[in-house]
């Protein structure tokens, strides 16, 4: 059977929970359109994150990487089509806050996303999921995790799938949050799930 790695992240910034952690481990083990699941949660840390990611790789062997970030503020689920060469943003959990930093020095400006983007956004909405295209992932973590994996796809695994899904807030992060759109536990699942099967039909 195919695996999938599908990471999510720990807490960040102004976010003292963060539902791509939940989801994951939620749904790591089962099997979704023919997908085996593997997660693991990443830290926020510029330094660590791409690295631990590579080592998740190396360890598991996906067919296909997918990884969750939250974005807090938007209320669709995300899609994101491209990961751009630039680490720039506030400061990350170890407290390190990069300035127009290269991810990879011989890497492309930027690389897009080999997941079925339009197809996950077109099954969302079908599913009754507010849903679009993200034109870009940002400069912080979820940026360079997604870049990473494009990257040593590109250079080395071809065959493998990656890219990268933001999702909106949860009722309970927005609750503590104060003032963010947010969705159901359950329709986030739902949400991440959708994706894996349009994946899966590829
Ligand atoms: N979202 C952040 C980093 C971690 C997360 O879940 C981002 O959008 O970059």
């Amino acid at each position: 059977m195919k695996t999938l790695l599908l990471t999510g992240f720990e807490p960040f910034l102004k976010f003292p929970v963060n539902p791509t952690m939940q989801i994951v481990e939620e749904l790591h083990g089962q099997v979704i359109g023919g997908y085996h699941i593997h997660s693991e949660v990443l830290p926020v840390d510029f330094k660590k994150s791409g690295d631990v990611l590579m080592g998740h790789i190396e360890n598991i062997q996906p067919d296909a990487v997918i990884s969750l970030g939250l974005a807090g503020g938007r209320s669709k689920m995300t899609p994101e089509r491209i990961a751009i060469n630039v680490s720039d943003g506030p400061v990350d959990n170890s407290g390190h806050a990069p300035v127009d930093e290269p991810i990879e020095e011989n890497g492309a400006d930027g690389y897009f996303s080999t997941l079925p983007v339009r197809e996950m956004v077109n099954a969302l909405q079908e599913e009754g999921l507010p849903a679009e295209i993200s034109n870009t992932a940002g400069a912080y973590l979820c940026n360079h995790v997604m870049y990473r994996a494009l990257y040593f796809a590109h250079e080395q695994r071809a065959d493998m799938k990656a890219g990268f899904l933001h999702i909106p807030a949860s009722h309970e992060l927005a609750i503590q949050h104060g003032n963010i759109p947010s969705w159901s536990r359950e329709d986030l699942q739902r949400g991440v799930v959708t994706c894996i099967e349009v994946l899966g039909k590829e």
